[in-house]
């Protein structure tokens, strides 16, 4: 069988994804984003996919914390509820995970991760939350199996974690990587780097246009993860959501370059505001 063939993303493959929102709209109906993460030290990767998941028009976001002693509100976005991460599972009104953004490793992160895979919910896995698939294979066959939506949004070093390769062999050949992972695990994903490929669970791609290397600094993944999740949680299928917010992503670089921030010392915070200006030009 051939491979479908790919395409470049741009911004009008994804312009009129998430429909104008009717006047009488209310926050239930753009869902309720569950963001688990921020293990000791690693709290922030949290906070940026929460605070993403928020300004890309999640209805609600709880940040489930693994960090004991992690703050118990956000002061510089107190519209997030923060809560412990095993508290986030009695949550009824969950509509969407992100797992990972400064998960660690932990017993109790392994736990957390297994909870959500358990769950019906769309899901986001990133970060932490591939590192320990990569690790486990009972978590890894749990993914595979799983029905529902999943999203795997891994860089070149996690993607070479979950498929037993070098990263340089990822990058040598990340068509073949993205195939591999997308049908081992069933998934809809992207692999990110210059030139992320988002690829759907059915074999579908396109290689993003947008983005530059003011992208190339700590955090912005988490963001990335959360603005994923912010989509899927307005009710955008995997492969759309992924493709959304890859373009939005890379175009909010794209436009604090153009005036005339970075691209060297562009923070993931920034992105943020950016990526959700891109979102209402589209
Ligand atoms: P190298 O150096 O080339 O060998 P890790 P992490 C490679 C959290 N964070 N092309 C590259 O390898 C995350 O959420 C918390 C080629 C790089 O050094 C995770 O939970 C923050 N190679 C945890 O930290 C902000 C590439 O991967 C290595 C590549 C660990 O995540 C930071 C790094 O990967 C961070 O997000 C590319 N395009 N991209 C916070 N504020 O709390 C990556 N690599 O070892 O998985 O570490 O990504 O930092
Ligand atoms: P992470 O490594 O998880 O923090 O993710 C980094 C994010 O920044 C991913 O979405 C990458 O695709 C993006 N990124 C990093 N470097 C570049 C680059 N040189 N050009 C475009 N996007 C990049
Ligand atoms: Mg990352």
């Amino acid at each position: 069988l051939l491979a479908p063939a790919g395409r470049a993303l741009h911004g009008a493959d994804v312009a009129g994804l998430l429909a104008p929102r009717l006047r009488n709209s209310h926050k239930g109906l753009f869902g309720s984003v569950g963001v688990i993460g921020g293990a000791a030290g690693m709290v922030g990767a949290a906070l940026l996919a929460g605070r993403a998941a928020l300004k890309l028009g999640a209805g609600r976001v709880t940040l489930g914390l693994l960090d004991p002693d992690a703050p118990r509100v956000d002061h510089l976005q107190p519209e997030l509820m923060l809560r412990h991460a095993e508290d986030l599972f009695h949550l009824a009104h969950l509509t969407c995970l992100a797992v990972g953004p400064g998960l660690g490793k932990s017993a109790d992160a392994v736990h957390a991760l297994d909870l959500a895979l358990r769950t019906p919910l769309p899901l986001v896995l990133d970060a932490d939350a591939l590192n320990l698939i990569a690790d486990k294979p009972d978590l890894a066959n749990q993914l595979a199996t799983r029905q529902g939506t999943t999203v795997l949004t891994p860089h070149p070093a996690e993607a070479g974690r979950l498929l037993g390769w070098q990263t340089a062999a990822v990058q040598a050949d990340r068509l073949q990587a993205a195939t591999a992972l997308a049908e081992h695990f069933g998934a809809d994903l992207v692999l990110k780097g210059c030139g992320s490929i988002c690829m759907s669970c059915q074999g579908e791609w396109c290689i993003n246009t947008s983005g530059n290397p003011g992208l190339a600094s700590g955090g912005q993944g988490d963001v990335l993860a959360g603005v994923v999740a912010a989509l899927l949680g307005q009710g955008l299928s995997g492969f759309d959501a992924v493709q959304l917010a890859v373009y939005l992503h890379g175009a909010a670089a794209d436009k604090l370059v153009t005036e005339g921030l970075g691209p060297v010392g562009l923070t993931a915070s920034e992105i943020i505001d950016a990526a959700r200006a891109v979102l209402r030009g589209l």
